[in-house]
């Protein structure tokens, strides 16, 4: 299996790419990365070093691919940060190149443009998402407050995002997993598919300064398991136990960065499993 990855990088640390790409690998996929930037380390440092790519360049990468014949056995695109809309129309390009030559290929939008009710985006990045990504995507993967950028709803708690992730499913995805639902002590992930919505809730490890690269990590591995065959709420109860196994290791080695090498096994069985609870 063959996965398509365009993500921003970093040389230290784990985010974008630089989050996806391992634990994809320690699952046994072929992954071929495309950076859409390269930084130093991740912009919660509050500086760093190395620039954007520009658009042109995904588009040429992407175009060497398709000449040697890669994109027709790509089975996969997974996108995360962009930044910017132009950045998003050259990973659009590619998502439609791949369609065309692979009719079966998924395209995992992971739709990254805020968090915690603050937008660290470009202005013009919610309306590519909500216009270009969403319609052609297969899986979507918004944070609480990402969805409700893209449903002009709140969203407040588990009931509202079930009610504003169904109106995703109209959208284009048939698969939509929204993370960061925080209750008191525990957080939660829910999935929605036509089928029904069904919750994965894990104790919260609070880090201080916050952890980056978690909605990176989650979605790679919420990929992986669904490639894998894994029905939705399977996929999202193994990729949440992962990511929590990852945690706790970074929090006992008391690292700022993702553990995910030290914490490699937890990728390829999670030692703690959270399942998944139906919602009504
Ligand atoms: N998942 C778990 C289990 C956590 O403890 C944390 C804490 O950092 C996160 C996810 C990240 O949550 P958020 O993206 O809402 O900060
Ligand atoms: O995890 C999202 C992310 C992706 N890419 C870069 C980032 C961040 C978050 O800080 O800085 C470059």
């Amino acid at each position: 299996m063959k996965i398509l990855s365009l993500q921003s990088a970093v040389a230290f640390g784990h985010v974008g790419n630089s989050a996806a790409v391992f634990p994809l690998q320690r699952l046994g996929f072929e992954v071929w990365p495309v950076d859409t930037v390269q930084f130093s380390n991740h912009t919660g440092y509050g500086q760093w070093g190395g620039s954007a790519l520009a658009p042109d360049h995904i588009h040429a990468v992407v175009d060497g691919l398709s000449r040697i014949g890669a994109l027709a056995e790509c089975n996969a695109v997974l996108s995360g940060y962009l930044g910017e809309a132009r950045t998003g129309a050259a990973v659009m390009e590619a998502v439609e190149r791949v369609h065309r030559q692979n009719h079966h290929a998924i395209y995992l939008c992971d739709p990254v443009m805020g968090d915690d009710d603050a937008l660290y985006v470009r202005e013009d990045i919610p309306g590519f998402f909500t216009h270009h990504a969403l319609p052609a995507a297969t899986v979507v993967t918004p944070n609480r407050f990402e969805l409700e950028l893209l449903t002009g709803r709140q969203v407040h708690d588990l009931a509202q995002a079930v009610i504003a992730g169904r109106t995703l499913l109209d959208r284009g995805p048939r698969v939509v997993v929204v993370s960061s639902l925080h209750d008191g002590a525990s957080v939660s992930c829910v999935v929605v598919t036509k089928d029904g919505a069904w919750a994965v809730r894990t104790p919260y490890l609070p880090f201080k300064p916050s952890i980056s690269g978690t909605g990176d990590t989650l979605a790679a591995l919420l990929l992986a398991h669904l490639l894998r065959g894994e029905a939705p709420p399977e996929a999202l109860s193994l990729a949440v136990s992962s990511l929590y196994g990852v945690l706790e290791k970074t929090r006992t080695l008391g690292r700022r960065e993702l553990a995910l090498i030290q914490a490699q096994d937890e990728i390829a069985l999670p030692s703690r499993l959270f399942a998944p609870l139906p919602v009504s």
